[in-house]
């Protein structure tokens, strides 16, 4: 599933380098006339650089008419080219397989890049240059060895000094979907090491190609093949002592390329670690994609990673429009003089503003989760059952409950199980008032992400003096959605929220609350935001705060207010009366919080609700 633009710009690259690949594979063996070593050099870069390693080929080495091949390759930067092709085929496809295996096996980034260097050396030594060759170069296999060695080192530092940041960074920054083999992204990062490895590595490769020390392009004629334009003694390979590797390099010169190159990689395989945290591994946190603006250093831990990580798409079951409600009364079914609610928890696309959708983690496809409303006295069971792709718990706040039932993970329970685990909640309502539930699990990623919902217990007796003739619960919460995917909002760099809603909803999205002027409207304010405090303010004059966090006041303890700070968890009961006709707004009076994406629609945005009196 493509979820970003990038996908789209990959598989266009890997469609291209497929067909370049094809091309370069047809021609080469078609109409150019060199040995199978550069062929297969040639086809496996294209492979890797997709259209730049078509551009190279053509540039470089592809025979422009019959019998021309000799002198088109002789320029030094086509020698060098040829030659680093033939570095860059051997190792990168070396680096490549043993990525894909490290990454596999879950192996932390600082041992992938060691072995992924001792297996590209190993690969480029001794199969592409050693084995495959020995018949350019003459002598036996291990002499090839021992002569091929100090070239190659060269040239495999200053590949792996281009090709390891450019991996490292692109592979443990925001998008680590990087780290994975099954990523389209894994096998880019792959292609772009591959590039900028090509590029690091070819001024050695000219230098060793000019002082005789590496092969570049070669020719070869086969007597009686197609290629045979020339005479039959100009034909063919070179039979005996290869190419003639005279090397015009002193001892010095040698000695200070390669410390270069060794000081070159030093650097790219381990600067990095000053600005990632190369002690994590894909097991760790592949495929996490981390907010924009996340402050991300050599430090941050793996579980801060997942923990602030977009929720992943394709894990989304469900799309609900604007026609769906969150915070929809949930009615019970009795056993056995058990009130009980079923509770599933699942990943759905939530929409909270018109073309504005999140994806979010709501209890029974709704966000706020549904209105679980009881009496008090009454016994309650609630089946939570987790279609997270994560552990998650419910905790009931506010309640005087027995501890196994109170819900923190690890404290008082084990989680439920992702993927279909099943916890049973039950206890006795000995309290009313307005509560809430939310998860215990994770909480800063899992109800910021939407798992939360109302609890509304009415009292054994009622009591007329906390009635109203129209009723409304705010639940707040805020919303981080960028480039497409929701994050956990958190007060924490690069978590900053952007939407807000009221059940669910962002204005002009919201409700609209129509009484009648006389009549009173009972607003409950529920702190269901996870790290947040909002300001709540009634317009058109003040409201009565007749209990708070579930406990009503006495009548001398109650008192007139028009704003109440709900804090996470906080809640309000206020009455407020009509008093002229007209719109009366309920909102935040954080001006921010009323805004959408920071952008004022049709007078505000966000945390905002009107109320019709006419
Ligand atoms: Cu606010």
């Amino acid at each position: 599933m493509l979820i970003r633009p990038i996908d789209y710009f990959l598989v266009v690259w890997f469609a291209l380098a497929a067909a370049s690949t094809a091309y370069v594979a047809w021609d080469q063996y078609r109409n150019n006339p060199e040995p199978a070593v550069m062929k297969w050099g040639f086809i496996l870069v294209t492979l890797y650089m997709g259209p730049l390693g078509v551009l190279l080929y053509v540039l470089a080495d592809k025979e422009p008419s019959p019998g021309e091949h000799e002198t088109f390759i002789q320029a030094l930067w086509k020698q060098g080219v040829g030659s680093t092709i033939h570095c860059v085929a051997g190792d990168a496809t070396g680096i490549i397989l043993a990525a894909a295996i490290t990454a596999t096996l879950g192996l932390p980034m600082w041992i992938d890049l060691i072995v992924e260097y001792a297996t590209g050396f190993a690969f480029g030594l001794f199969i592409f240059q050693s084995l495959f060759m020995k018949s350019m170069m003459g002598g036996t296999y291990w002499q090839n060895v021992r002569r091929s060695f100090l070239p190659e080192f060269i040239s495999m530092n200053f590949m792996m000094a281009g090709m390891a940041p450019t991996m490292t960074f692109l592979m443990m920054g925001r998008d680590m979907r990087a780290m994975e083999p099954t990523e389209l992204l894994f096998w880019g990062v792959m292609s772009l090491g591959v590039i900028v490895g090509f590029s690091t590595a070819y001024p050695s490769n000219v230098w060793m190609v000019k002082n005789g020390l590496k092969h570049g392009l070669m020719t070869e004629r086969k007597f009686g093949t197609r290629f045979d334009v020339r005479h039959e003694h100009q034909a063919g390979g070179h039979p005996e002592g290869g190419h003639g590797m005279k090397s015009g390099a002193t001892p010095a010169q040698l000695a200070a390329v390669a410390g270069v190159s060794l000081f070159a990689l030093a650097v790219g395989m381990i600067a990095p670690a000053n600005w990632v945290n190369l002690r994590l591994s894909a097991r760790d946190v592949g495929g996490a994609i981390m907010p924009p603006g996340m402050t991300m250093d050599r430090d941050i831990p793996a579980e801060a990673m997942i923990d602030m990580a977009a929720v992943n798409p394709r894990d989304v079951t469900n799309d609900f429009g604007l026609d769906v409600r969150g915070n929809r009364e949930l009615a019970p079914h009795m056993d056995a003089g058990v009130k009980v609610f079923d509770l599933d928890t699942a990943v759905i696309r939530w929409t909270i503003l018109r073309g504005v959708t999140v994806d979010a983690y709501a209890f029974n496809g709704q966000i706020p989760g549904p209105r679980l409303h009881f009496r008090q006295g009454d016994r309650i069971r609630i089946n939570v059952r987790n279609h997270l792709p994560e552990n998650t718990t419910v905790h009931w706040h506010g309640l005087i409950l027995p501890n196994i039932m109170d819900g923190p993970a690890h404290i008082t329970q084990e989680p439920i199980p992702r993927d279909g685990g099943l916890y049973r909640y039950e206890f006795t309502a000995v309290q009313s008032g307005t509560y809430l539930y939310h998860s215990h699990d994770h909480i800063d990623r899992q109800q910021a992400l939407g798992l939360y919902g109302a609890m509304i217990i009415d009292p054994a007796a009622p009591d007329p003096s906390l009635e109203a003739d129209h009723e409304y619960d705010v639940l707040l919460q805020e919303w981080l959605l960028r480039e497409g995917l929701t994050f956990p909002a958190m007060p924490m760099d690069g978590a900053q929220p952007n939407y807000f809603t009221i059940n669910g909803r962002a204005y002009p999205a919201t409700d609209r609350i129509p009484i009648k002027v006389g009549e009173t409207l009972k607003v409950r304010f529920i702190g269901s935001s996870n790290g947040f405090i909002h300001p709540m303010h009634i317009h058109g004059g003040p409201f009565q705060v007749v209990a708070i966090d579930g406990n009503t006041l006495p009548s001398t303890s109650r008192y007139q207010a028009d704003t109440v700070n709900v804090a996470p968890g906080q809640r309000y009961d206020v009455i407020w009366t009509a008093r002229q006709p007209g719109k009366w707004l309920i909102h935040c009076h954080i001006a921010h919080h009323t805004t959408n994406n920071n952008v004022e629609t049709n007078g505000g945005g966000g945390l905002m609700v009107v109320i019709d009196v006419t």
